[in-house]
């Protein structure tokens, strides 16, 4: 496995590569290009800027999270056709540049979603979370207004402002989409894009979806193993992969994540890995890393990775804020370190177990 770190990059990330690089075995960040709008193409000259500045920095880049979907192409519309092709050219360039793992997601209008950014633990730390009710109670449009306090003036990837401010419209696009709409748009896409992953040997690595199932009535269709066996048999080829987060996935409890893992030997191109605790199915928080801070049983997590023989990228995921840290909520630099280290040495023991065998 590659361990690595999401970095926002130098204009936006206040935690430095130099930091990341002292965080003991770290070996790359998954990192993008912040300033893209979802459809617009990357250029070759502007990845290359920033392997360079990553790589001068003794790192490398893992991969790439994310290289956004347009709504056009989930929704289906005309229009998609032409950001395709911008994504197959911007794949193009990033197999160029020799970036061989991408993530993404198919979740309509929200990306991941959390009620509170800022939950206070018994310990002062304080973690994102996530009640039912409070998304029944709320109306979609103000959802971003309702986070933006606990912010700390980041701005996070899928709830950027320009995108929360046409939310109104966004909604009334996906009116006729349905699941079984999505599956489609999401196959006519991965067919689409097939053949420049193979021509420059790029693993497209989905995101489930977070939560894991519908919210405000949008479909959703990354929620568990039925759904994403699916998608992996209906364009069966090796590049058609999946970012594979225990922290998504796992937020419904009848979610196997071990089980999950081993069904996908040879198609987890990416790991999110982190822990949740419940209170109750309708109620969690994302907590440390460690198996006794949460519901997970960390150690099985990583033995199926072990198991399966996976050796892509994995990253820590997100963590507590601690030590008064201020930054983005669940992208602190301390916490994600400790799970880093945490992960490492989960696996460290494994391997010399396997290896005493
Ligand atoms: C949240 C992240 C997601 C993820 C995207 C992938 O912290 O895991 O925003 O990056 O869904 O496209």
């Amino acid at each position: 496995m590659i361990m690595s770190f999401r970095w926002y990059g130098s204009k936006q990330d206040k935690i430095s590569l130099k930091y990341i690089r002292q965080i003991p075995g770290m070996k790359g960040v998954i990192t993008t290009l912040y300033d893209k709008m979802p459809g617009e193409l990357w250029e070759y000259d502007e990845i290359m800027a920033m392997k360079k500045e990553v790589e001068d920095a003794g790192l490398i880049i893992s991969g790439i999270e994310s290289v956004n979907i347009h709504d056009a192409i989930k929704i289906g519309s005309p229009d998609r056709e032409e950001y395709i092709d911008n994504y197959i050219k911007t794949l193009e360039n990033l197999g160029k540049a020799g970036i061989h793992m991408v993530c993404y997601n198919f979740m309509p209008v929200f990306d991941w979603t959390r009620t509170e950014l800022a939950r206070v633990l018994p310990d002062g730390s304080t973690v994102l979370a996530y009640t039912q009710e409070a998304v029944d109670k709320i109306n979609p449009e103000n959802m971003f207004e309702s986070i933006k306090g606990d912010m700390n003036d980041t701005v996070m990837p899928g709830w950027e402002p320009e995108r929360m401010a046409k939310i109104k419209e966004l909604f009334e696009m996906y009116k006729e989409v349905d699941s079984e709409k999505l599956f489609e748009n999401l196959k006519y896409f991965l067919e689409r894009i097939m053949p420049v992953c193979d021509e420059y040997d790029i693993n497209m690595a989905i995101h489930p979806d977070d939560p894991a199932w519908s919210v405000f009535g949008l479909p959703r269709i990354i929620i568990n193993k039925e759904n994403i066996l699916r998608m992996m048999k209906m364009v069966d080829n090796v590049h058609n992969g999946v970012t594979f987060c225990t922290g998504s996935f796992g937020t419904n409890l009848k979610n196997d994540i071990p089980d999950m893992i081993r069904s996908l030997k040879g198609r987890i191109h990416f790991a999110h890995v982190r822990n949740l605790k419940f209170h109750s199915q309708d109620n969690f928080e994302e907590s440390a890393h460690l198996s006794s801070a949460g519901d997970f049983d960390m150690y099985e997590i990583m033995k199926a990775l072990y198991d399966i023989g996976f050796d892509g990228p994995i990253r820590p995921d997100h963590g507590r804020m601690i030590w008064d840290e201020v930054g983005m909520p669940g992208y602190g630099l301390y916490d994600r370190a400790l799970g880093a280290c945490y992960l490492q040495g989960l696996w460290e023991a494994i391997d010399k177990n396997e290896k005493r065998k």
